[in-house]
């Protein structure tokens, strides 16, 4: 074989080479092209060839590496852009898909009862105001007629801080706050946290929420108090539902009252949440005792007003079927997902 004839089959086989499936171009580069490739070794030989023929030879040699150089250099094209194509394939994105939706996650059941009851007192024109969590045992109790040896103490023993500072267990002082420094007419809400050193089983917890009302104005009677509280509960418990006035005892009220609701589950008849009373205890309520009203600079010859208070964890606990207190502080996902 002449050395035309071997050029143009080394041509011919490195070519083959390169346009297989799985051309390795680095491999085939170094056997035909490299310092010891098989091209290299051809033109080394060139010395034993003619005068006449040496540039023939020399310039077929030259072209067949053009050849090969350019075969390699687009099948690397090729390869890069099947390999490029294959990602853009795979990795390919609807931009008008709808976005996979994320877990939201919604109020505790506490606050939803909480929203709920202020709801029902803002549309009967009360206003929602805050205090300390902190306070005074005056705020606390002496404001209330609940001097420093009275036994309605032992009922609310609460955490002190110091022999005056304490953590309120009711929210009460803030009633008593507002009435310090706004005159009558008087119509609030106070929702907000309790504190009471009771040891924590299902119906009892250290810490509870509370949220009370207050109006005062001048010729407010029991009467107010009992249409109030009547379109609260039918409000909140449902339109057939009725209200029952026990007589009470409070130091900050007189008269008082504890209020039941007639069942919102039986109607009265009897049932399971009821235990079979046909009514359930909600709140307590009364006119506001004339000596607070004296406390707070209101002058109870003029003025008179009600005032109520309820827990709200009892309040949700009855109306969510909640039997154990407990599982509203727990913040066990499988508890607070079903509200
Ligand atoms: C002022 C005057 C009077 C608030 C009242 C109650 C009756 C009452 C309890 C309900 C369940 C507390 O959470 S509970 O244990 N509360 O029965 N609260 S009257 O009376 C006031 C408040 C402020 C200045």
């Amino acid at each position: 074989m002449d050395m035309k004839e071997k050029l143009e089959q080394m041509k011919a086989e490195a070519l083959e080479q390169i346009h297989a499936e799985n051309a390795d171009l680095e491999q085939i580069k170094i056997r035909y092209l490299g310092k010891k490739g098989e091209l290299t070794a051809v033109l080394r030989g060139m010395g034993a060839l003619s005068n006449e023929e040496r540039p023939k030879i020399g310039q077929l040699a030259n072209e067949i590496r053009a050849n090969i150089e350019a075969a390699i250099a687009k099948k690397a094209q090729e390869i890069q852009s099947k390999a490029l194509d294959l990602k853009l394939r795979s990795e390919r994105l609807d931009v008008t898909m709808p976005a996979k939706p994320l877990p939201a996650g919604h109020l505790h059941p506490l606050t939803q009862v909480q929203r709920q009851l202020e709801e029902i007192f803002i549309g009967m024109g009360f206003s929602i105001v805050e205090g300390p969590e902190v306070e005074l045992d005056y705020y606390n109790f002496q404001a209330l007629n609940i001097p420093k040896d009275h036994p309605a103490r032992d009922t609310q023993d609460t955490f002190y801080i110091t022999d005056n500072i304490l953590l309120r267990s009711q929210t009460s002082p803030v009633q008593v706050r507002t009435m310090e420094h706004r005159k009558p007419p008087i119509r609030i809400i106070s929702p907000g946290r309790v504190y009471r050193s009771d040891a924590l089983d299902s119906t009892h917890s250290p810490l509870f929420h509370q949220l009370e009302g207050l109006v005062v104005d001048e010729g407010i009677t029991m009467g107010d108090l009992k249409g109030t509280l009547e379109v609260f509960a039918k409000k909140m418990f449902g339109e057939s539902t009725r209200i029952r006035f026990r007589p009470h005892h409070f130091p900050f009220t007189e008269p008082s009252a504890e209020v039941d609701v007639s069942c919102f589950v039986c109607g009265g008849s009897g049932c399971r949440l009821c235990k079979g009373e046909g009514w359930i205890e909600i709140l307590g309520a009364g006119m506001v005792h004339p000596f607070v009203l004296s406390n707070c600079d209101i002058d109870p010859e003029k003025y008179s007003g009600f005032a109520f208070g309820l827990g709200i964890e009892r309040i949700a606990m009855a109306s969510l079927g909640i039997d154990d207190i407990r599982l509203f502080y727990e913040n066990d996902q499988r508890f607070l997902s079903q509200f």
